[in-house]
């Protein structure tokens, strides 16, 4: 049965998937696809329909491991494809318009990769089409949401666990961009739109509006620097320019009055993943650290000093009710960097069909907001100055 080639997407018992990309995110958004019936009770089988890379050699072999039913080199035949309802982009930030933008108007629900775009320009761009694809859905791969302990720690602030909070501390920490990591588009402008800022950074302001509920206000002063300015071009002899940034720190506060420092790097030695976040609240605190991923840290303050501590909660109970926990494994069977992409698929297609996520899902227009965010500590680093929110639209 083909559908049709704008308007409403179809629903039916099948939702059929088209992907762009087929390396990193290509990988993990297959696996989470091709996963997700088989953990969840959902009300659509997913169907792996369409593949799209631009490897064609990989491309066929990439299509046949993971269960994609056809593969195209042409990304355009997704967007025209009648057979799909969703187009999923998993390609360089540069490539996350022309795609996403094509599939919204003919009527897709499209599902991104993070940054939603290199640029703010790009993303307004983004976050507009999909304002004017009513019957679309939109989603943005925050996958970091969906790891049980950090939706955990979501619920508990929603229900006041941590009072008000006065500190949030983000860092996101990596060390493989030394001199001797070749050129690729993450180190490149045109393409990436920034480094370690719109790759590490995002993710952690979205933890932080996520986790807080809170928009930040204002950027008091940031500091972007490039430490590697070339690189090694794959296959030749010859280099090329690194014009992106290495590492990004900020500081900024909330609109509710909490403080925040944000640090992004690539040439953080030392540190391999490590995407952690901490808020202090006037009546408990909370910690993550992506490398210790199913655990939740929780200092309850209201238990007063003699008895308060930090307390270590493996995110994974059954029986305490931890998002996603009844879907995997008995207690403590622990989840790794997979699982957060499979549960956000999973609240991929119940938001389809109408039914609430088990955590909030950010869409075009959240990603936005994220964005901005980042907009405005590039400024704030360029120009040396404090920038406000409501100045960067
Ligand atoms: P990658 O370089 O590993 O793969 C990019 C893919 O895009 C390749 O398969 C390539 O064939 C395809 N591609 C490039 N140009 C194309 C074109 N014109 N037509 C069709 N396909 C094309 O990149 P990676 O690491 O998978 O990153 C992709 C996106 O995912 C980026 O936006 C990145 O920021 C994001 N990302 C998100 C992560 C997360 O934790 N949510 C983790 C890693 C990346
Ligand atoms: C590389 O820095 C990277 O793969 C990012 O692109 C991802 O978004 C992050 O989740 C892990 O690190």
């Amino acid at each position: 049965m083909r559908g049709p080639a704008t308007g409403n997407p179809r629903m039916s018992n099948e939702l059929f998937v088209g992907l762009i990309g087929q390396k990193f995110m290509g990988r993990a958004h297959s696996n989470a696809w091709g996963q997700v019936n088989r953990f969840f009770d959902l009300p659509r089988r997913v169907e792996l329909q369409a593949a799209c890379g631009r490897d064609a050699d990989e491309l066929a072999a990439f299509s046949a491991r993971f269960g994609w039913k056809t593969h195209t080199t042409r990304w355009e035949d997704l967007a025209s494809d009648p057979k799909l309802d969703l187009v999923d982009v998993a390609t360089p930030n540069h490539l996350h318009l022309a795609p996403a933008i094509a599939a919204l108007e003919a009527g897709k629900h499209v599902a991104c990769e993070k940054p939603l775009a290199g640029t703010l320009g790009e993303a307004r761009q983004l976050r507009d089409a999909a304002k004017k694809a009513k019957r679309s859905k939109t989603f943005v791969w925050f996958n970091y949401r969906r790891c049980p302990a950090v939706a955990l720690a979501r619920q508990l602030i929603q229900e006041g666990k941590l009072g008000e909070i006065h500190h949030v501390r983000a860092q996101y920490l990596q060390s493989w961009g030394g001199p001797d990591t070749p050129l690729s588009w993450r180190f490149q402008k045109k393409q990436a739109g920034s480094g370690a800022h719109g790759d590490l950074n995002a993710h952690i302001v979205d933890l932080a509006r996520f986790l807080t509920g809170d928009e930040i206000g204002e950027i008091h002063g940031a500091v972007a620097r490039t430490f590697v300015q070339e690189r090694g071009i794959p296959g030749t002899d010859k280099k090329g320019k690194s014009d992106v940034d290495d590492t990004v720190l900020f500081l900024a506060s909330f609109r509710g009055g909490a403080v925040a420092s944000f640090e992004a790097s690539r040439v953080a030695t030392g540190h391999l993943n490590a995407n952690q976040i901490e808020l202090n609240g006037d009546k408990g605190a909370l910690r993550f650290s992506f490398e210790s991923m199913n655990e939740l840290w929780f200092h309850d303050a209201t238990l007063g000093p003699r008895t308060a501590g930090w307390r270590r909660i493996v995110a994974t109970s059954t029986a305490g009710e931890h998002p996603y926990a009844a879907n995997w494994w008995p207690d403590a069977h622990v989840l790794g960097y997979e699982h957060g992409f499979t549960n956000m698929a999973a609240d991929i297609v119940r938001s389809i069909a109408g039914i609430e996520p088990v955590v909030a899902l950010p869409d075009f227009a959240d990603a936005y907001e994220t964005q901005r965010v980042l907009e405005a500590a590039l400024v704030s680093a360029k120009e040396r100055i404090a920038v406000r929110l409501s100045e960067i639209r």
